[in-house]
This record gives C-alpha cells, sequence and structure tokens, in this order.
C-alpha cells in the first residue's frame, strides 16, 4: 500500500508533461491511466542504460554486445579492440546514414512521382508551379529554351533521380551554395558524390572491422550528412515546389482545437506530402462532402500532424493540431475518426490507442506498416481515388464515435508558409526581391543575427518548453528565428509565429524591424527536409554581401533543443559541415567517448567553421548561440554599430 503510494506520487503532473495547454488538458483526462502514452513509456524505461545513452555501446557484430569502459583496464576497448572513440564515432555516423536515408527516400519518392506526372502518367496531379521548374532545371543543367514545360520537367525528375546513384563527380547542387564554401567541402574531401553511394558508405565502413579512425569515420558523416542537405531533402523541397507550388505566407490556426466535432476528422501524420496533398483535394470534392453529410457529418476537417502537417499547411494553410509526441493524445479526443500515416516519426502504439477511440488507423505507404492498423496502398496513378478510398474509411468511422469525446477549445492563429522565395519577395518586393533589408538590418545592429531553431520533440524533456525557452530568450536578443518541423509547431501553437509577437517578445530592434516589414519573428519555413530552405536564404545573404564572403561568416547559428531522430542529427551535421554552429539539447550521443566528442565539438569548427555544441539547458543554449553570434558580428566589423543602437534605445527611453 505504502509502496503504492509513493509510485503514485511519482507520477508526473501534466504540467511538469507539456508547456502546451492543450497537451496538458488531455494528459490530465487520462490521471486514472486508461490508456499508456509515449509520455508513460518513456517514465516506464528509466533508468536508461548510461552505456547506450552515452554511445559507448557497440552491437555491430555478434562478438558484442561491448559496452566499454575507459578507464577500466580490460574493459576499455571491444572485444575486436575497438576503442571507445572508434565505437561513438560509428554509432554516430550510422545515425546520420539513418536520417540521411530517410530525408532522401522522401526525395526519391518526390522524383519518381514527378516523372510520372511529367510523362502523363498520374493524371490527379500537375506540374503547380513553372517559374520554379524552370529556375531548377537552370540549377540541373537542363536547357530550357522553348521546350513545353512538361518535357522539361521530365528532365528535371531524371537528373534528380540520377543524383542518387550518382558514383563520380559530385551533385549538381553543391553548386548552390557559396563559392568559398563549395571549396571547402573540397579541399576537406567531403563533396557527396551520389546521395546513396554515401549512405553505404557508411554502412560499409562501419561494419566490423573496417574504418576505425574517429577523423576519417566523422569525415564521412559530413560527406553523408551533405548529400541529404544539399542533396535529397534539397530536392525534395524543390520537387514539392515544382508539384504543388512554393508556399506563400498563409494564415492558419493550430492546436487540438482544430479537430471539430461535428465534422468527420482525418488527420494525415508523416512525411511525404504526395498522398496528403491529395487528400486535402480528395476532402473539398463534393461526393466526400455528400458521404460525410450521409452520416450526420457537416463535412470533412482535415488536420495534420508531423512534418506532413507542415507541408498541407504551407501550401493549403491547413492546420496543424499537433506536433511528434501528441499523436496519441490527438487520437484520444475519440473525434479522430481516422489517422493516415506514411512514413517516419509514426508511433507503432498508435491502432492500441486507437482501438479505445474507435479511430481507423491506415497506413499507406508500401515500406511501412503497422500490426493492428488497416492498410490501404497509395497508388500515385490513382492517386484520387485512393486518397477517396482512405477519406471513406474516416467517414464510415464517424457513426461510432465514442461517448467521451474530449477536445480542449484551445487555438492559436499564425502565419506560416515562408519559403526562400517569398522571404525574398516580402523584404525586397515582387519587382526588386531581395534580401538586402534583412542584411542592411543586420549590419545596422536592428536585428542580432539569425537562429534556425528546429527539429523534434523528446519526452526526456517537457513537451515544447525547451523550444519556447529557447526562442524567447533569442527573440529578447533579437535574433530572428526561423523555425522548421516540430519546433515549429510548438513555436505556432504560442503565439509566436503571428506577427503580434513581436511587441510581445522581441528586443527593440527586432520588433521595429518585424512591424515594419510584417513579418513574424519566428519564421515558419515548413517542414524538416525544408531546413534546406534554410540553407538557402542563408546562402542568399551571403550572395547579397555586407555579411562576409561564405555562410561560417554569418552571424547565423542552429539548434534542436528537443531532438530525437536520426533525421536530426543528419541535419545537425549538414548545418556544421555548411559552417554554422549548432547546439543540440536533451541529450548527446557520443559523451562517454572524449576524442570524438572533442573532434565534433571543437575540431570541426577549425576545419568548417561550424561546430556541434551540445547544452540541455535552453536558456544557457540560448546564450552560447548569441555569444556566437557576437563572435561573428565581431569578426565583420559591425559590432560597433550594433553598441551604437543599444545606446540610442536607452536614449529613446529616457526621452519619453
Ligand atoms: Ni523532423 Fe518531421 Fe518532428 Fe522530428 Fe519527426 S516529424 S522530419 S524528425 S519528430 S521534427
Ligand atoms: Fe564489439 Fe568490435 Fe563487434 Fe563492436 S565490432 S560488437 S566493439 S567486437
Amino acid at each position: 500500500m505504502a509502496e503504492e503510494k509513493a509510485k503514485k506520487k511519482e507520477k508526473k503532473q501534466p504540467q511538469e508533461q507539456s508547456a502546451c495547454e492543450a497537451t496538458c488538458e488531455m494528459l490530465g483526462e487520462n490521471t486514472g491511466g486508461e490508456y499508456v502514452t509515449v509520455f508513460d513509456r518513456s517514465d516506464s524505461m528509466e533508468p536508461r542504460c548510461k552505456f547506450g545513452s552515452d554511445g559507448v555501446c557497440c552491437r555491430i557484430c555478434a562478438m558484442g554486445p561491448c559496452r566499454i569502459i575507459p578507464d577500466k583496464p580490460g574493459k576499455d576497448r571491444g572485444v575486436c579492440g575497438a576503442t571507445v572513440d572508434t565505437i561513438a564515432a560509428r554509432n554516430f555516423i550510422r545515425m546520420i546514414a539513418g536520417g540521411a536515408a530517410a530525408h532522401s527516400d522522401h526525395g526519391r519518392a518526390v522524383c519518381e512521382t514527378l516523372l510520372e506526372v511529367a510523362e502523363g502518367k498520374s493524371k490527379d496531379y500537375t506540374i503547380k508551379d513553372e517559374q520554379k521548374t524552370i529556375k531548377v532545371a537552370m540549377d540541373l543543367g537542363i536547357e530550357v529554351g522553348e521546350r513545353p514545360i512538361n518535357e522539361i520537367a521530365a528532365d528535371i525528375a531524371r537528373a534528380a533521380l540520377a543524383e542518387f546513384g550518382n558514383q563520380h563527380g559530385e551533385l549538381k547542387y553543391l553548386s548552390k551554395a557559396p563559392l568559398k564554401r563549395q571549396k571547402i567541402w573540397r579541399d576537406l574531401g567531403v563533396a557527396p558524390r551520389g546521395i546513396d553511394r554515401e549512405v553505404v558508405e557508411i554502412m560499409h565502413r562501419t561494419h566490423m572491422g573496417v574504418d576505425h579512425e574517429v577523423e576519417s569515420l566523422l569525415m564521412q558523416g559530413a560527406r553523408c550528412s551533405l548529400a541529404d542537405g544539399w542533396g535529397g531533402s534539397m530536392l525534395a523541397t524543390d520537387l514539392q515546389d515544382i508539384l504543388f507550388g512554393t508556399p506563400e505566407p498563409i494564415i492558419s490556426k493550430t492546436n487540438l482545437g482544430c479537430i471539430d466535432p461535428n465534422m468527420v476528422n482525418v488527420i494525415v501524420h508523416g512525411h511525404e506530402p504526395l498522398l496528403s496533398e491529395m487528400i486535402v483535394a480528395a476532402s473539398q470534392s463534393e461526393d466526400m462532402i455528400n458521404a460525410a453529410k450521409a452520416v450526420g457529418a457537416e463535412g470533412i476537417n482535415i488536420g495534420g500532424i508531423c512534418c506532413t502537417a507542415n507541408e498541407i499547411l504551407m501550401r493549403h494553410g491547413i492546420p496543424p493540431i499537433g506536433n511528434f509526441i501528441t499523436q496519441e493524445l490527438a487520437v484520444s479526443t475519440g473525434a479522430v475518426d481516422a489517422m493516415i500515416v506514411d512514413v517516419q516519426c509514426v508511433f507503432p502504439s498508435l491502432p492500441t490507442i486507437a482501438k479505445c477511440f474507435n479511430t481507423a488507423v491506415i497506413t499507406t505507404s508500401k515500406i511501412a506498416k503497422m500490426d493492428g492498423a488497416r492498410h490501404i496502398q497509395f497508388d500515385e496513378h490513382n492517386a484520387l481515388a485512393t486518397a477517396k478510398k482512405i477519406i471513406m474509411a474516416g467517414v464510415e468511422m464517424f457513426k461510432q464515435r465514442p461517448a467521451n469525446v474530449h477536445i480542449p477549445q484551445i487555438t492559436q492563429d499564425f502565419v506560416g508558409g515562408f519559403s526562400h522565395e517569398s522571404i525574398n519577395y516580402l523584404l525586397g518586393g515582387t519587382f526588386r526581391a531581395s534580401y538586402k533589408p534583412l542584411n542592411d538590418n543586420i549590419i545596422n545592429g536592428l536585428i542580432r543575427g539569425v537562429a534556425g531553431v528546429v527539429g523534434c520533440n523528446n519526452p526526456k524533456v517537457k513537451h515544447d518548453w525547451a523550444h519556447l525557452e529557447m526562442i524567447k530568450e533569442l527573440l529578447k536578443n533579437d535574433v530572428l528565428v526561423l523555425t522548421t518541423g516540430c519546433g515549429a509547431i510548438a513555436a505556432a501553437k504560442a503565439g509566436l509565429c503571428s506577427p503580434e509577437a513581436a511587441a510581445k517578445y522581441c528586443g527593440e530592434g527586432l520588433r521595429q524591424v518585424c512591424e515594419t516589414v510584417g513579418l513574424p519573428p519566428v519564421i515558419h519555413m515548413g517542414s524538416c527536409v525544408d531546413n534546406s530552405r534554410i540553407l538557402i536564404a542563408a546562402t542568399a545573404m551571403v550572395k547579397e554581401g555586407g555579411l562576409g564572403d561564405d555562410l561560417s561568416d554569418l552571424p547565423a547559428v542552429g539548434a534542436a533543443p528537443e531532438w530525437m531522430s536520426e533525421k536530426a542529427i543528419s541535419i545537425g551535421q549538414y548545418f556544421v559541415a555548411s559552417g554554422v554552429y549548432t547546439v543540440f539539447g536533451t541529450t548527446f550521443p557520443t559523451l562517454g567517448a572524449q576524442e570524438t566528442t572533442k573532434y565534433l565539438f571543437e575540431k570541426m569548427d577549425e576545419k568548417f567553421g561550424g561546430c556541434w555544441a551540445f547544452e540541455p539547458d535552453p536558456i544557457k543554449a540560448a546564450q552560447l548561440m548569441i555569444a556566437r553570434i557576437d563572435a561573428a558580428r565581431k569578426k565583420l566589423g559591425i559590432d560597433k554599430a550594433r553598441e551604437r543602437v543599444l545606446f540610442d534605445m536607452e536614449k529613446r527611453r529616457e526621452l519619453a
């Protein structure tokens, strides 16, 4: 009895688990523990294995698993003799391979669909953005001339697909980076040859008994990550823009309150917009709306979770109802009739919780199935018909809604849909699109610098909290924030992605600029593959002039305060290899290996002009980022400008 009481005491309060009000409300609904969620499973997993956490356990061959204690003779090497640093470096770059593979396979699927569309075999999609098609053709060295757009698009798709299997030379998109950056990559031997080749080479090098040198391993990790950021992810973003349109700022709503009790709620979750685009289109067709009405609903309501949410938000203003960690809680509202999933970041627990709430969980990808879920294979040749069939599965479930529906009445308005192109227009105007106003305001010190705050949620950290604390600290210090992925949804839910946030959270300088240009201080740039948009925006800043001649010269930094996935490690590494100082929170997967960690945190800075850092306290992490921004300003000789601005501000306050 006493024991039971002690256990109950240990159960965390919702407010300790999440900074999102709606999430807390749903957690509060389950204090009796009727169903199990990621929050409970994470607590049950404690204490977690220290060897695994620190990256010093190797299971690469069957002589292991080898768990290393570096300073204990006899335990300081694996059975094969591998040192703790070899093991941690191997584990680390295997994470990069996993992340790069996921992003890039998504990119590959987009390429294949574009080819089918261009060849007229996938009749439900069209080429939506001709201007972008021409731009991408030029980037890939494809002749434009007077050729029909479909022919150009087909050549783009073929050239893009060839990037995956390319064996020699280097990826074409590397030429989009600043010249100085390209030279750094070539000199270091990390210019990726082909996307698939770099992933495979990591698997080979990290096989038992191959590459054992920390530098050699980590440099291949960098090469593979670049094949993700400047390859697979960038192709995914660009070709999606061609197919579905380049995003423009769009007003939307977010959070669980966007679930509508009177509608058939279909939630799309996962990553590839190929299907979710069609789901959106199908949900607006008359026959589907009629089918919904026939079962007593007012219509069909689409919402999103994770990055597929960001994709359809960016192009259609569809509300993201939650981020990664809230996928089960969305189901537990009882009002989700169907949850449609494709690939990545999908909990295999969904069918279990869905059973309690009569939600249909539908898998759609031929590479991603789940026990307990219904599989309706997505067929891009018959995209609209498949989407309708999937929506009908939701319509059928509407009548079986449980009695205990509970939807938190919490929503938040925000603006999303910022692509590099739309920022360019916003800043410079349609006729003279440019980043000049941004650069000018950085040079004159009103904006101190730019930070990309991106990435996941992780139940080891209070949900959304680290994102929000970090972002607020940055805004207060006049740092403009760019965001993607689940971090973007966290920011949007907290009201940081609305223009009004400028007055509420920003330092005087940043507030002024945001209000003049009409930008929110936190700019939602899309899904995680859209981190490639941040690379391109940063490159545009370099090319605009006045802020050095390489990405590493910019007063720009990156962070993933609640990361969890291998994709996040790949993203972090390609930011570092692109010259960006990048701070991760939560935990860092090489901490048990000194030399490897030192290489990532220090040596990479000498090589790339950017390096990794680890700081779980989001405020301290923000301060590290600000210090790095200030150092870059000093190097550029623009630190004096900022002192003047601050002085002026004081003066103005005095006057007021
Ligand atoms: Ni990014 Fe998107 Fe979210 Fe993390 Fe998962 S959804 S690709 S990996 S959890 S940000
Ligand atoms: Fe152990 Fe070496 Fe095998 Fe890894 S590769 S499990 S360190 S013997």
